[in-house]
């Protein structure tokens, strides 16, 4: 089976409500992709063949979403080379500020590009990958400005009272 450009890990089955924001994002744009289950403390031995084998399998990308202790973004920047986009998951008990401090603040070296807490930046983390993939692909390029243009113009230029 071919790999697709952008990998989509999660920590747990409760974060894909959030990553399938991201995962929206990339069907919209005709971006292939892959998700998977991928804990940094219930699975760490999936975390580390994952981020070893992810050049050599051919992914371009990968969105990294987890809640609370969310380790997962910065482990897998840690075990490879490839661009990681980290998503904070809302969390109850702290609202996701915990999940943003744990994948934010990355020592210098492993970097990893963190979006907004919860949805909105689960859906720009599909956006962020699309704009690095569009660098090489100019169909995509051109596919991503009809996206933003689209967005754009559905925005009303005055507020309604319904
Ligand atoms: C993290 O713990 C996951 O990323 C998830 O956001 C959080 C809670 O996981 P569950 O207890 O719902 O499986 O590892």
């Amino acid at each position: 089976m071919t790999t697709p450009p952008v990998g989509i890990i999660m920590g747990s089955q409760s974060d894909w409500p959030t990553l399938s924001e991201a995962a929206k994002v990339l069907d919209d744009l005709g971006i292939p992709h892959e998700k998977r289950i991928v804990s940094a403390h219930r699975t760490p031995d999936r975390l580390w063949d994952y981020g070893r084998s992810a050049v050599e399998r051919g992914l371009k990308v990968i969105i990294a979403g987890a809640g609370g202790a969310a380790h997962l973004p910065g482990m897998m920047a840690s075990k490879t080379r490839l661009p990681v986009i980290g998503v904070p998951v809302q969390t109850k008990a702290l609202s996701g500020v915990d999940s943003l401090y744990s994948i934010v603040q990355m020592p210098k070296g492993y970097p990893v590009a963190t979006m907004a807490i919860g949805s909105a930046g689960a859906a720009n983390a599909g956006l962020m990958a699309a704009g690095i993939l569009a660098l090489q692909d100019a169909d995509l390029a051109t596919r991503l400005e009809a996206w933003r243009a689209a967005l754009s113009a559905s925005i009303p230029e005055e507020p309604s009272d319904d």
